[in-house]
Order: C-alpha cells, then sequence, then structure tokens
C-alpha cells in the first residue's frame, strides 16, 4: 500500500490573486473647429496684394476702427475670432442704411464673415466710407476708411 502524502500547498507568492491593473484613461478633448480657430483668418497669411488688414475681434472691433488708404488699395478683413461677423458697406442691402456711407459713384462692399472668415475689397472711388457689423451693430461695431485720391 502506497501512501502519499500530498501537500497541497500554494506557495506563499502564488496564493494570492493578481488583481489585474485597471489604468483609466481619461482624455479631455477640446475641439476647436466650432470656433473658426481653423479658418483661413487663423491659419493663412494675408493675400498677396493686401495693402492693409481689418481684424474681427472677439470683443467686438474692427481693428483698426479707422483706416486711410489711397485710391485703388485692397483690403482684406479678417475674422480671427470665434464670433461671426459682416463687413456691411453696401447702402442698397444694409440692414441698419444709416450707419453706412460710401462716396458718390462708389461701389458697396458686403460679406457675412463667419468666425476664421476672409473677405477682400479693392477701394477706387476716393472719399470716406462708413460700415458695420450686422449682429453687433448696435454694440458699437463700427468701421471707417478714408480713401485718398
Ligand atoms: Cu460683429
Amino acid at each position: 500500500m502506497r501512501c502519499v502524502l500530498v501537500w497541497c500547498g500554494i506557495p506563499p507568492q502564488m496564493g494570492h490573486a493578481m488583481l489585474p491593473k485597471v489604468f483609466q484613461t481619461i482624455t479631455l478633448m477640446l475641439v476647436l473647429t466650432a470656433c473658426g480657430a481653423d479658418g483661413p483668418a487663423n491659419t493663412t497669411p494675408p493675400a498677396p496684394g493686401t495693402d492693409a488688414v481689418v481684424e474681427l475681434t472677439t470683443t467686438l472691433k474692427f481693428a483698426p476702427e479707422r483706416l486711410t488708404i489711397p485710391a485703388g488699395a485692397t483690403v482684406e478683413w479678417r475674422n480671427s475670432s470665434i464670433l461671426d461677423h459682416t463687413v456691411s458697406g453696401d447702402p442698397a442691402t444694409a440692414e441698419y442704411p444709416a450707419d453706412v456711407a460710401i462716396p458718390a459713384g462708389a461701389a458697396g462692399f458686403s460679406a457675412d464673415l463667419p468666425a476664421g472668415g476672409v473677405f477682400r475689397h479693392t477701394f477706387n472711388v476716393p472719399g470716406t466710407y462708413r460700415y458695420y457689423c450686422d449682429p453687433h451693430q448696435g454694440l458699437g461695431m463700427k468701421g471707417e476708411i478714408t480713401v485718398t485720391p
């Protein structure tokens, strides 16, 4: 008769279940595309032939508000803000024509400028041009351009 003594033990280093470590990674993704941060106003320099730049700001300003340029100069408006703006300088279509002025014989200019957008206009007729931003007109977002001969 065989007598087998079996010691059925678990070595101490194996006796405890090795619980898998669980790493939880919380990733916060900041999505900036909705803010216009990837629009051309933020990603590309002014186009060749641009004589002056007006920024449309998050603080509801045209910067600079007043600008003097020679006839034939091209202005580029750049909405580098996180807001939608407009450049409203056409008395024929402006919602607030009293805030628009263009010299006799000059063409009006107008554009919706979503965040990140860019708009260009060439001023060929000397005189004083006044324009504004539609949604922020009541908050004083207005601009003036003087074109010298
Ligand atoms: Cu605006």
